[in-house]
């Protein structure tokens, strides 16, 4: 399907838009920046429909009709955690039946699995376990890559990372440096959470700081790491929080270049501490996806991440700015089906990704973790 809707290229603002939409729609036309009451004025006014026509206008000079995936699979260490995050259904006590931790063969069995396969990508990211230190999160990685040695380890939360580079009284540029000398390749985005200082204290009061998360993202894009960003939205925090946990990202990566991807995270709400809040619903999501790809025009690319959204919900993202779904996952990651998500056994064939891309009236492409083309579909 060729993606021809005339409104990409040449969009006319309507005429009927409050002033303050008006000026905000011209200014994201123009290819201008919009601030952080302007995000928040997106959110409270902008109607689905004028959403969807900027996002998609953005997206289009970014990414063209392009929407990509890769072929990867997870590796989950341990759900034992040092930590006790309000919305997380994912960790348990030692004792509990339900926790695990892996050995370094149990990772090399799980390697294993993955010989003379085309897979790209293993992300490995788990709860911060009490006892491990540096070197073994640098082992977790060189088992990997025994066995694997051309795939490319999207290894490790900020989290995860602050707590044993700290406990090893290492900066964190050396820290990292030790991990990429073990063959760390790139960050995954998770942990970021919502920076905003308050809401960070309901919600994970004993974790790393939103500080602490940006300075590990910094250091590391300066020594060549690229890495994601997360936000995990639909709790308690406001539109404010949204957009100023965005443009702290925004403000990084003027700085350094080094994401590759936003992720937007919608708060899951089962058997967890925050169950009582319930969930934000579809359309809401939607908003949040079109203003994040509004927001931060310097980062190419945002993810729509299939495991928690669902199928058709995904689909739907695509129209509203996403043009990357994530991957095969092969059913080996429970962080979104513990917590409730549609997917309780999330794995996609090739041949489904590129179906749910073409459904979306997009053009699927393959891509390394570095967002380089494998093969176009
Ligand atoms: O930091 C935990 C989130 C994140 C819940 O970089 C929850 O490519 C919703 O970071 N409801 C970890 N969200 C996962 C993550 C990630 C996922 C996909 C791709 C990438 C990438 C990174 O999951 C945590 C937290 O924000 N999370 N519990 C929950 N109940």
């Amino acid at each position: 399907m060729e993606f021809t809707t005339p409104l990409f290229s040449e969009f006319k603002i309507p005429d009927t838009l409050s002033k303050p939409l008006h000026n905000i729609a011209t200014k994201i036309v123009d290819g201008q920046r919009i601030d952080v009451s302007e995000a928040v004025t997106l959110y409270e006014n902008a109607d689905l429909a004028l959403l969807s026509q900027l996002a998609n206008l953005i997206n289009y000079r970014i990414n063209g009709s392009n929407v990509y995936f890769n072929k990867n699979f997870h590796i989950e260490p341990t759900n034992l955690c040092v930590f006790n995050c309000k919305f997380c259904s994912y960790h348990r006590g030692a004792s509990d039946p339900l926790s695990w931790v892996l050995s370094l063969s149990d990772i090399e069995e799980q390697a294993k699995k993955y010989i003379g396969s085309d897979v790209t990508e293993v992300h490995v990211v788990g709860g911060v376990h009490p006892k491990w230190d540096i070197d073994y999160y640098g082992k977790m990685i060189k088992t990997i890559k025994k066995i694997l040695p051309n795939i490319h380890v999207k290894a490790y939360s900020a989290i995860e990372l602050d707590y044993v580079i700290r406990k090893a009284k290492l900066s964190y540029s050396k820290g990292l440096s030790i991990l990429k000398e073990y063959g760390l390749d790139s960050i995954p985005g998770g942990g970021a959470e919502i920076f905003d200082h308050e809401v960070r204290e309901k919600i994970c009061p004993d974790k790393a700081s939103s500080e602490a998360w940006l300075q590990i993202h910094q250091a590391a894009h300066e020594l060549g790491i690229a890495s994601n960003a997360t936000m995990l939205y639909g709790h308690i925090e406001s539109y404010k929080n949204r957009a100023e946990h965005m443009n702290a990202i925004r403000n990084l990566q003027d700085k350094t270049g080094g994401f590759n991807s936003f992720i937007p995270l919608k708060f899951r709400s089962a058997n967890n501490q925050l169950e009582y809040l319930g969930e934000v619903n579809l359309v809401e999501d939607l908003r949040n996806f079109a203003v994040s790809r509004i927001f931060l025009d310097n980062v190419k690319h945002l993810k729509a991440y299939w495991p928690m959204l669902g199928v058709e919900n995904t689909k739907l993202a695509i129209a509203f700015g996403a043009d990357d779904i994530d991957g095969t996952i092969d059913d080996t990651t429970k962080i979104y089906s513990m917590a409730g998500a549609e997917e309780q056994k999330p794995v996609m064939t090739v041949e489904k990704l590129t179906q749910l891309i073409r459904d979306a009236g997009r053009q699927p492409v393959e891509r390394d973790s570095l967002y380089r083309i494998v093969k176009m579909y």
